[in-house]
């Protein structure tokens, strides 16, 4: 199957006619071919979205709101095939795809349909001057969307949805690892009814098509989930050209667990805030800090309950982990495994690929954990992005907080504990932007979403997104 652009509504070949191919993790074969798109095809795509933009900017939020309504309606009535389409494309489960991924993707879209028609301009009387001040939020005009592979249309509606709701029209580019469901989206937009031209979809490489995107001279914000290497470069592009910039980048966030919590909430949950989606998750809490008082009956519970995890096709509904998203990515996972041997750490479950019956060409691998003593080795310092976590000891609430801002990434923290002045002690001055307390990734979409330090640059969610994706103009008028 060939995948195709979208552009101007209609589905269309790359102008060169190259295509790359398209892996299914769950058993290592090609099943789908990509447009490797060029400059020019972002260029036709810009276009596009350049003789959208005077007529949608200027549609009423109600018939604004609406379309965006109806996208997430058809979102939700195709979840069995976009589920399906998602997990074959990801690897991923395909009980997880249907109850995440998916319902998510329609809620990006049900969430600013109805945001926007709350997102107003503001309005100050200047007292003593006889002036009022007006500030408008507009639209900036074409922007970039730009997502990474282990959330695919999660990720990607979640910064689609807020730049079409506030009038702009965009250009986006899906990873090149997972394309399927970004594609699927375009047929969706146009039986909407979302004009021609408001909604672009380039496929292809990042240092290509993303790379176009990024430099192109008109397309004045970037929206970046990825890497964070990935994410300085395109700084390093967009910042000279004085692009608005939103960058969610990686993360190495501490679970720190204290032995006043509800023990056996924490212990499920950190099941899952360790495995979810094969640890692929930028908020998945990768460096499990635990108070000496129960480092030893957590180790012994912690390996238990995940050793009942199963490894498994997406597609059988009782697998728990499903396939990293491709043979690369399994690669640099198990370099780290190597690595933990390397520094000395000990490993306590896992470490190992799966052979799955009947798909012994997936990129399968144990939920791993790993035992470390010292907070500076590489395994708790670089971000690994799948089934690997490692375990380590604390004393006191001082040294669980250093641990725990110990790292050059700041996007999340989980906090279990009970205690009152704790919780406010430690979530002040933890140097993340969230901070989950006794809970994990439980989203109100309201709320800001991003990081600090190399974990990114801005916030997405709610109004943030909608102030990123509009400029501010101030209007003074004085009068008599
Ligand atoms: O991501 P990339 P990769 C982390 C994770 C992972 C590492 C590398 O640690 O192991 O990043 O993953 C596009 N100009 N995260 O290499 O390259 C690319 O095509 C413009 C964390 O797969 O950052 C894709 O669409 N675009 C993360 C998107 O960037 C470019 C999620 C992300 O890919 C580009 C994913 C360029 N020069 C990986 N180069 C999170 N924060 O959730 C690449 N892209």
């Amino acid at each position: 199957m060939k995948i195709k652009n979208y552009i101007n509504g209609e589905f269309i070949n790359p102008i060169s006619g190259e295509y790359i191919d398209n892996y299914n993790p769950s058993n290592g074969a090609i099943y789908s071919q990509i447009p490797n798109s060029s400059n020019e095809d972002v260029a036709l795509a810009y276009q596009a979205a350049k003789k959208a933009f005077p007529n949608w900017s200027k549609t009423s939020l109600d018939k604004r709101s609406k379309i965006l309504s109806k996208i997430a309606t058809l979102i939700e009535e195709k979840l069995d095939f976009l589920a399906t389409a998602e997990s074959k494309d990801n690897g991923k489960p395909l009980s997880l795809a249907k109850a995440i991924d998916i319902p998510r993707a329609s809620a990006n879209f049900q969430f600013f349909a109805n945001a926007i028609t709350q997102f107003s301009s503001e309005a100050h009387e200047s007292t003593g001057f006889n002036a009022v001040n007006i500030t408008l939020r507009e639209p900036i005009g074409v922007v970039g969307c730009i997502s990474p592979w282990n959330l695919p249309l999660y990720l990607f509606t979640w910064k689609i949805a807020p730049a079409i709701a506030a009038g702009n029209c965009v250009v986006a580019k899906p990873s090149e690892v997972t394309p399927m469901t970004a594609y699927l989206l375009g047929e969706i937009c146009s039986e909407a009814g979302l004009p021609k031209g408001v909604l672009n979809i380039v496929h292809g490489l990042g240092i290509t098509t993303g790379q176009a995107i990024v430099s192109h001279p008109d397309i004045k914000a970037i929206s970046f989930t990825g890497g964070t290497k990935t994410g300085a470069h395109i700084a390093s592009i967009a910042a000279p050209m004085f692009k608005k910039l939103s960058l969610e980048l990686g993360g190495k966030n501490p679970n720190i667990i204290f032995d006043d919590c509800n023990y056996e909430d924490m212990l499920e949950t950190t099941v899952k805030s360790s495995f979810a989606n094969q640890g692929q998750i930028c908020l998945c809490g990768s460096r499990i800090l635990v108070e000496e008082t129960i480092y030893e009956r957590f180790k012994a519970d912690f390996i238990k309950k995940v050793s009942e995890l199963k490894v498994g096709n997406p597609f059988e509904t009782d697998t728990n982990i499903g396939a990293l998203v491709s043979k690369q990515h399994l690669e640099k996972v198990k370099s780290y495994i190597d690595i933990a041997e390397q520094e000395g750490g000990k490993t306590l479950f896992g470490g190992n690929e799966v052979a799955v019956k009947n798909s012994e060409k997936g990129y399968y691998l144990q939920p791993t954990i790993i035992e470390v003593s010292d907070n500076n080795c590489r395994l708790n310092q670089e971000e690994i992005f799948g089934p690997v976590v490692t375990i380590m000891s604390f004393k006191t609430e001082k040294e669980a907080l250093e641990l725990a801002n110990d790292t050059q990434y700041g996007l999340s923290a989980t906090l279990w504990t009970n205690n009152l002045n704790r919780t406010m002690t430690i979530t002040k001055q933890l140097k993340t932007g969230i901070v989950w307390v006794n809970t994990w990734l439980l989203r109100d979409l309201r709320t800001p979403f991003g990081g600090t330090k190399a974990s990114g640059v801005g916030r997405e969610g709610g109004f943030e997104a909608l102030r990123f994706f509009t400029e501010a103009k101030n209007i003074c008028i004085k009068y008599e």
